[in-house]
């Protein structure tokens, strides 16, 4: 497929495309058993109306007829952060999910999102009556099973859309179209390249993956402990431990896939310096000081200086009380050790 201009794409991160004209997820009884099994809570969100909602691209926008999934890759910064961890003299033990660095330390929401405006500008131009809709990560959609459907990967044993060229440190963006842009479908639906690998399940410090679903126990996993309950002080899992310091999301599970080491070997030479201001703020604030003198400024800041400190950040949406609630557990996990 050649719709769009390439040098474009790549310099907006996309490494892939795809597309597809089948409303209904291959995979809803997955997903429906999940939710019946509780395993999604305490993320509500995932049931009722908007569960209801992910049956079907058509109940989420009735005009639905095709989607444009793209892939925006942030393994380069995945990269730079672990050579970060392994060669900083001054790295203080914490990590930080590489998303949060990826995008020039934006918020990817924000930059994806323009991203896909402009495409689907162009595309509308291109062809008359067409109306198109964007879903990124907060819509009531299915987004790893839509990638799955357009044929740009498969589903990991940690639940990740997997992309054999380019891994798994993607952001899934798609736009839906209300006409068939293309004359069928192109791709063939990616096969499992797991196999026997289990490096993922083994790799988990709080055993959230269910091995025999292929899905994510949600209140054990790091990521939403430290992501989503950033209002809440209990803790929801007695599995839960912030020991490996991810005091925002976690990537343990696809740091270790052989399908991003693979890409790891072949960008060996690539510059692992981070170059942008915000990116450049984040790392100073955050993972170069002394944990404890951290834990302070971040209790004597205000929520508002925090805020704008971390303005159009990823930090922006868990403020300040969030972070310092994953911080201070942090130190309580290292103390349980
Ligand atoms: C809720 C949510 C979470 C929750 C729950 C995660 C989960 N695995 O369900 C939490 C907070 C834990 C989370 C964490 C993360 N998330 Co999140 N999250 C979402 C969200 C909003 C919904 C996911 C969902 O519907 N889950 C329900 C489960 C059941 O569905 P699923 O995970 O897609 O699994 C499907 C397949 O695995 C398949 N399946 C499951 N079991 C089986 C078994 C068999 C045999 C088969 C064939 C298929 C199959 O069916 C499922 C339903 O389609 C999506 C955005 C969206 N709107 O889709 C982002 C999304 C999944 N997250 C994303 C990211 C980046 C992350 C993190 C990496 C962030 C971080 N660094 O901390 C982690 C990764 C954790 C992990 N290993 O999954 C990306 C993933 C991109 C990718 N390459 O896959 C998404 C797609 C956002 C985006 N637009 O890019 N997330
Ligand atoms: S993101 Fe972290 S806690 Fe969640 S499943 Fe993966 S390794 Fe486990
Ligand atoms: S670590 Fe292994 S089992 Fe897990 S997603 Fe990667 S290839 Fe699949």
């Amino acid at each position: 497929m050649s719709l769009f201009d390439p040098e474009k794409l790549l310099k907006w991160g996309i490494v892939d495309y795809g597309y597809t004209t089948e409303a209904i997820p291959q995979t809803l009884d997955q997903y429906n058993l999940w939710v019946k099994a509780e395993n999604h809570l305490p993320l509500v969100y995932l049931e009722g109306e908007r569960q209801q909602k992910r049956q079907s691209l058509k109940e989420h926008w009735p005009e639905f007829e095709s989607a444009l999934v793209f892939l925006f890759s942030y393994h380069d910064t995945h990269q730079k952060l672990q050579s970060f961890y392994q060669n900083a003299p001054n790295w203080n033990g914490l990590k930080l999910a590489s998303y949060t660095l990826g995008f020039d330390g934006l918020d990817y929401h924000h930059k994806i999102k323009e991203h896909l405006h402009e495409i689907g500008e162009s595309l509308s131009e291109a062809h008359s009556g067409l109306k198109f809709k964007l879903t990124l990560d907060t819509h009531p959609v299915l987004e790893r099973d839509l990638a799955m459907r357009a044929g740009v990967g498969w589903f990991g044993k940690n639940s990740m859309l997997i992309n054999r060229q380019h891994g798994s440190f993607l952001i899934i963006g798609s736009l839906l179209l209300n006409k068939k842009i293309l004359p069928e479908d192109k791709k063939i639906i990616e096969t499992d390249h797991c196999g026997q690998c289990t490096r993922c399940i083994e790799a988990c410090p709080t055993d959230a993956i269910d091995p025999v679903t292929r899905t994510i126990i949600a209140k054990d996993c790091i990521s939403t402990y430290t992501i989503e309950q950033f209002k809440l002080d209990t803790i929801p899992s007695e599995k839960m431990t912030l020991k490996e310091g991810t005091i925002f999301g976690c990537d343990i599970c696809q740091d270790v896939c052989p399908w991003n080491k693979r890409l790891d070997r072949q960008h060996i030479d690539q510059d692992l310096d981070f170059k942008h201001e915000k990116q450049i703020k984040i790392l100073d604030f955050f993972l170069k000081r002394d944990v404890k003198v951290l834990a302070e400024e971040m209790n004597s800041l205000s929520e508002g200086a925090f805020k704008r400190l971390f303005k159009n950040t990823s930090f922006e949406r868990s403020g300040r009380r969030g972070l310092l609630k994953n911080i201070i557990f942090y130190l309580a996990s290292l103390r349980k050790n």
